[in-house]
């Protein structure tokens, strides 16, 4: 029988308030574990308390900013006490600059890298010992195209994303014979807040033209929703992946395999 069971386990899903993260947070409650979340400004930690309340989760949220180490390792040290080892930890914070990289200050270049790659180094780096001690765990590093392609203006967001491919396959060497599997999900276009500026509507009501490139670029035709992750975060957070290690699982509706229709 293979086991998609998450029962009795502690999920840390990192900006789990709304977005991809929150949707596998349902994903994993469904499944049967504990759900831990954080995120770093207020409004999202009451946007936060309200979304589980609606689902009807009973989810513990924490204030900390994935790239403060100090704060991560009370926030770890913390659940450890109150509710137990974390089991699954998946690395989901994260933000993007859309700007030239001609016009972008090294500054904004390390903010997004410091969230999307360093963060996950430091979230992984406190969660592991405990993993360790277990015999067991399980790491999922939200990649994503940018993983594995560059486009304009998203310089910084590609280079992180690249990185966190990498620190991926690196954990997955460090840590494999304690029993440990990080694996990485690359989600394709999906419709959420980050995204929102790609698909606004034009003054003339037309769709976004990025909206329309993306959607003849996608051989399923439309945008990902964060529901399309849910599956496929279970399975990397399950026993019925545990000989799947380094490995970046690409959810993407299939653009990444597609040259696109000749025009
Ligand atoms: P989102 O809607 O912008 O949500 C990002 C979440 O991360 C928010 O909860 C945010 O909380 C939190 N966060 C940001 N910086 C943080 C920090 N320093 N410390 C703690 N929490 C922080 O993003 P999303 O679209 O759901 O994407 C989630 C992940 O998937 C990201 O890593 C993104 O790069 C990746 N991804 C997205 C897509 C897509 O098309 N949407 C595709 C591929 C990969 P605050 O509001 O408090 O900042
Ligand atoms: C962009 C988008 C993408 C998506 C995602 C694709 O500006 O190109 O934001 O980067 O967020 O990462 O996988």
């Amino acid at each position: 029988m293979v086991n998609f069971s998450l029962e009795g386990k502690v999920a840390l899903v990192t900006g789990g308030v709304y977005g991809i993260g929150f949707a596998i947070a349902k994903a994993f409650h469904e499944a049967g574990a504990k759900i831990v979340y954080n995120c770093n400004t207020q409004s999202s930690m009451d946007m936060g308390v309200a979304n589980y309340k609606e689902a009807g989760i009973d989810a513990t949220g924490y204030m900390c900013d994935v790239i403060d180490e100090d704060g991560v390792k009370a926030m770890v040290a913390d659940i450890e006490k109150r509710i137990g080892t974390i089991d699954i930890l998946v690395n989901n914070a994260g933000i993007i600059k859309r700007i030239p990289m001609t016009e972008m200050d090294a500054e904004e270049f390390r903010e997004v890298v410091d969230i999307d790659l360093v963060g996950p180094f430091i979230c992984s780096k406190a969660v592991i010992p405990g993993m360790i001690k277990k015999g067991h765990g399980k790491i999922i590093n939200i990649c994503s195209m940018m993983s594995e392609l560059g486009r304009e203006t998203v310089s910084a967001y590609a280079s992180a994303k690249g990185g966190l491919k990498m620190l991926t396959r690196n954990i997955c060497s460090e840590y494999g014979d304690a029993n440990i599997q990080c694996n990485g999900i690359g989600p394709g276009y999906i419709a959420t807040p980050q995204t929102a500026p790609l698909r606004e509507i034009q003054p003339d009501g037309s769709r976004h033209p990025f909206d329309q490139f993306i959607i003849a670029k996608t051989p399923a035709g439309r945008w990902g929703t964060p529901e399309d992750l849910m599956g496929p975060a279970v399975f990397l957070a399950s026993d019925a992946s545990d000989f799947v290690n380094g490995h970046i699982l690409y959810v993407d509706g299939g653009i990444l395999a597609y040259i696109g229709r000749q025009p």
